[in-house]
């Protein structure tokens, strides 16, 4: 991190206790297993486009544990894109309303089946929903920051997307909403980096590797951060955060992550074997730190297996969305 609260030492980050890495570490494997099952419902013709996570548990976990969740601009509020399932589950969300969502059934309490897998909308969190256009969440989270910097009180607005996103006009409209003199917005604009836009490797279209050093530009604070690190991730999300919180202004914060199946099952969704996983790179720290064991990581594992593969015949039995919810507003 390269804040100027963080080199003149102002700013210490919560402690990651032994207590919450460990559960830290159910959250992102439960995240991966939710990946796991929904791949195989894809391949098994009972959900038919799959797209999430695989990869960005680290950073979306981190960030899941720290948002101040709850409803209305004293809380935070999330513009959030496909690959955000680890936030969720850190969350709190239930890991079979996201199988509900990938069967498309009535039950599915996202978008009542008639939206893609892994987008969700759940208001009493201030999630706000996901588009399957992408970058469009960077010019809806302005307005909620700008009702939470009329509004007072140390709620803020987080933003994240991918990496070739940031080439659309979306993008700059964003930095640019943030930073209008006398209205700068307590607005965290994150960049998860995985190094593509589907099949196209970034080092071709982008001139960077460090596409949040943009928001400099426009005088907005930017960090680049390892997103496979949780104690990195943790520590640079802590900062990022209390930044907005507290001075009411935006930050730029770009997390390195990996694509470990491939863009969605458009492209296969085969898994990845040169990129690096987070839960392994957790998984030994844990160990190391004599934390857990390997046996006790493997039981994580196997029981997030055994409860969403049983949770998932149940998912098959409930009613699909028919052409009549297409037009049909639920409340939730
Ligand atoms: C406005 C818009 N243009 C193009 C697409 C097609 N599309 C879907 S995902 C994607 C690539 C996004 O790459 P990136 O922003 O790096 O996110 P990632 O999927 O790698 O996380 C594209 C071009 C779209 N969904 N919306
Ligand atoms: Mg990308």
């Amino acid at each position: 991190m390269t804040t100027a609260a963080h080199q003149q030492g102002k700013f210490q980050a919560p402690t990651l206790t032994p207590d919450l890495k460990i559960h830290m570490h159910d959250r992102m494997v439960c995240s991966r297993v939710v990946d796991e099952v929904t791949i195989k419902m894809n391949r098994a013709g009972q959900g038919f486009f799959w797209i999430g996570g695989p990869g960005e548990e680290a950073f979306g976990a981190s960030l899941g544990l720290q948002v101040k969740k709850g409803q209305g601009p004293d809380y935070d509020y999330l513009h959030l894109h496909y690959r955000s399932n680890p936030i969720l589950m850190a969350m709190g969300a239930n890991p079979v309303d996201t199988l509900r969502q990938m069967r498309g059934t009535q039950s599915d309490p996202y978008s009542g089946g008639r939206n893609f897998v892994n987008h969700y909308s759940i208001p009493a969190w201030n999630v706000c929903p996901v588009t399957p256009t992408i970058e469009t969440q960077y010019v809806m989270a302005p307005g909620t920051a700008w009702v939470q910097k009329r509004h007072g009180g140390d709620g803020i607005s987080i933003v994240n997307g991918g990496d070739a996103g940031t080439a659309e006009g979306d993008f700059a409209s964003c930095l640019n909403w943030a930073t209008i003199p006398g209205k700068e917005l307590p607005l965290l604009i994150i960049v998860n980096h995985n190094k593509f836009g589907i099949s196209t490797a970034s080092d071709t279209i982008q001139s960077s590797p460090n596409l949040a050093q943009r928001a400099e530009a426009y005088g907005i604070r930017w960090a680049v951060v390892d997103g496979l690190d949780v104690q990195a991730a943790w520590d640079a999300i802590a900062e990022a955060m209390h930044y907005c919180r507290t001075e009411r202004k935006p930050f730029c914060l770009q997390a390195n992550v990996s694509r470990l199946h491939g863009h969605s099952s458009a492209s296969g969704a085969n898994r990845v074997d040169n990129e690096d996983d987070p839960i392994s790179r957790f998984e030994a720290h844990l160990i190391e730190q004599g934390l857990m064991t390997r046996a006790a990581c493997d039981q994580v594992w196997d029981r997030w297996r055994t409860e969403l593969n049983e949770a998932l015949k149940g998912v098959l039995t409930e009613p699909l969305a028919s052409d009549r919810d297409a037009f049909i507003f639920k409340e939730t």
